[in-house]
């Protein structure tokens, strides 16, 4: 066991934190900067969930080595093309992504893109090349911070603590806790970003803040004002619900400021949401965000292993599946590694058909939702019972995890499942785990420096407010303080604006044309009247969901939907 005690929350968040293992007890690491000694509620949850300690195979407890010889079994029973390999996001360590490399090399088929922030990145890399963050320092030294589609002091708090005393304008439907402490908040109408952006633009442009020297060293700016000003600007006003004197604010408040620009998913949970982010990632550069001797620089989810080379080869010969539209019963055998389709995958009805009719092995610390349709349940240990490493989507920071705890007898970390399964296999190419785990550690990426920024010059938009029948509601699905997507504290209602007539405790069937499904409401005036909102892990939530993927990035779009609401 290693001498060091430093240990990395494995959860997927923006802030990557890092805690320390003292005597048995774990404290926020004071010297990890994004951290400064703080730990949020759901890592305490994290730490004190049951774990699993025994496989499972058939609703019967087995040994571990029991566990391995049926999915040995298995893997030699089935055709290779015939299997799925599905991997979730539930621990973000480096060492996570080990197993995916055996089922390429054995043959599954694997999943592109992405339950989370695929078509804002898509988006972003065709404009800049890179999905990059600025290095964080950058945002501490912003007068004011515009908020766009993020939760921003919710779902990356730590961030959000060292700047929580700035000035804020927050962009989004829902009245969140950021945007009740914001100097300015537009509440959007859903999915009228893009517009919101062209119309800033304009805006911009005739308060002359358009950034001259940006804008001429990437020359294809013209083309992105002529689209801004194709439109008229009452049509605007309409559209997004914001009103002209809030935009006349807006700029009051930027006005001879350092600007920063954190977005976040809810601008791109949509079939357009990469060229809706391109667009907003195109005003920014417009008013000069991205040049950093004027301003701070946009932020979104970053790849965050930008600058490291891939330590585990994945390379498969078969075509992927879009993870948005996997259909589970296409396969005779499915793997599961930490993830829960049954709550988190879109469209769970259909998702709960496919499970049934195939053979699901689950890999995984405890027992979800996903487990009440797995064959075989194999225990990965707890991250405190495996060395990683935890690299951020956030922030330029990582976070070292060491084993401070020998595993369960009848528990496996991925590395150690993978290694068994190339040897048992007679693979080779699996680097040694230490080997991996020091390359992390040791290797410092280059920052990123701009080479390129491309406007966007033309945008097709289908309007969700167009199709809205006048009794439909927009659908909005985001994070919640006490739980981190599927786990943990779970909230399963149904928000509502009391304004909709409906009243807490009603029991109400809401309808999209993808399915149904009941809940319990509770009212709230942080909820727009034309919307609804059901937080990430409500149970139901995915049975109203699009299993199609957007336009560009194989990705899912949880809000592409407009739902009816009936009283039950
Ligand atoms: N506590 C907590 N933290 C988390 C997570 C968690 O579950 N719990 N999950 C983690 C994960 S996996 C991720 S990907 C990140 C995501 O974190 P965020 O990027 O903050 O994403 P969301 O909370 O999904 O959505 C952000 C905001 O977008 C708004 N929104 C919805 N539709 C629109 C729209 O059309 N336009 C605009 N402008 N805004 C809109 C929502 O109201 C919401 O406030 O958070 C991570 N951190
Ligand atoms: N309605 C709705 N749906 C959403 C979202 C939303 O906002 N609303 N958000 C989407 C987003 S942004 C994301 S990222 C996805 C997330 O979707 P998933 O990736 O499926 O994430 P979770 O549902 O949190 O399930 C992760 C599972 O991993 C397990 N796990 C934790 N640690 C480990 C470990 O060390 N090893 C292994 N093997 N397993 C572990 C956990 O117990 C948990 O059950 O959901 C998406 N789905
Ligand atoms: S803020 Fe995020 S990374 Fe930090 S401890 Fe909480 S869940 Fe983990
Ligand atoms: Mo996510």
């Amino acid at each position: 066991m290693s001498l060091n005690n430093k240990i990395a929350c494995p959860l997927d968040c923006y802030d990557a934190c890092e805690a320390v293992f003292e005597n048995g007890k774990i404290k926020g690491n004071k010297k990890h900067y994004p951290t400064n000694g703080n730990m949020c509620a759901n890592f305490i949850s994290c730490i004190k969930q049951e774990y699993l300690k025994t496989p499972i195979y058939n609703n019967v407890e087995i040994t571990l080595n029991e566990a391995l010889n049926v999915l040995v079994k298995k893997l030699k029973e089935v055709k290779p093309e015939n299997s799925l390999f599905y991997k979730g996001s539930g621990n973000l360590g480096v060492m996570q992504s080990s197993l995916k490399s055996f089922f390429a090399k054995y043959g599954s088929i694997l999943t592109q893109g992405s339950l989370c922030d695929g078509g804002g990145g898509k988006g972003i890399k065709a404009t800049r090349g890179e999905v990059v963050n600025p290095p964080l320092e950058k945002l501490l030294q912003a007068d004011v911070i515009i908020v766009w589609g993020r939760n921003f002091s919710v779902t990356s708090s730590h961030m959000y603590e060292l700047v929580k005393n700035k000035t804020f304008i927050t962009i989004d439907p829902i009245k969140t806790h950021i945007a009740k402490n914001s100097e300015l908040h537009l509440a959007l109408n859903p999915k009228t970003d893009y517009e919101l952006a062209l119309l800033l633009t304009r805006f911009a442009y005739m308060q002359d803040l358009e950034d001259e020297e940006f804008c001429k060293k990437f020359e294809t700016s013209e083309e992105f004002f002529e689209l801004a000003k194709s439109r008229p600007i009452l049509s605007y006003e309409e559209a997004t619900g914001v009103s002209l004197e809030d935009i006349n604010r807006f700029f009051e408040i930027i006005e001879n400021k350092k600007v920063a620009l954190v977005l976040g998913l809810g601008i791109q949970k949509y079939y357009e949401g990469a060229n809706i982010t391109r667009c907003i990632d195109s005003f920014a550069a417009f008013l000069g965000l991205h040049n950093p001797l004027k301003h701070c620089g946009v932020w979104y989810l970053s790849n965050s292993k930008y600058g490291y080379e891939e330590q585990f080869n994945s390379s498969t010969k078969h075509q992927k599946i879009d993870v948005s539209e996997v259909d589970f019963s296409k396969y005779e055998l499915v793997f599961i590694q930490g993830a829960n389709p049954v709550v988190s995958a879109p469209n769970t009805k259909r998702v709960i058909e496919g499970l049934k009719s195939s053979f699901v092995i689950y890999l995984g610390i405890n027992i979800n939702d996903t487990c009440e349709y797995a064959d075989l349940i194999i225990p990965a240990c707890s991250f405190l019972q495996k060395d990683d490493v935890r690299l951020s989507y956030g922030h330029e920071y990582k976070a070292i995890s060491n084993k401070v705890q020998e595993p369960l007898s009848e528990t496996i970390s991925e590395y150690n499942l993978t290694k068994y399964l190339f040897d048992t296999f007679k693979f080779d190419g699996l680097k040694k785990e230490k080997e991996i785990l020091d390359y992390y550690i040791k290797y410092q990426p280059k920052a990123y420096e701009f080479e390129k920024f491309e406007f966007i010059d033309d945008i097709e938009v289908e309007h969700l407010y167009e199709k809205k029948l006048k009794e439909q509601y927009y659908f909005i699905t985001a994070k919640k303080k006490k739980n981190l997507n599927s786990s943990f504290k779970i909230d399963n209602y149904l928000y509502l604006n009391p304004q909709t007539g409906y009243k807490d405790g009603d029991i109400v069937t809401l309808s999209s044309k993808y399915g149904n499904a009941k809940f319990e409401v509770k009212t709230t005036f942080d909820v727009k009247k034309n919307c609804v909102l059901c937080y990430a892990g409500n149970k139901n939530a995915n049975y109203l969901t699009p299993y199609q993927s957007d336009e560009s990035s194989h990705s899912a779009m949880y809000q592409e939907v407009l739902v009816n609401i009936e009283l039950s």
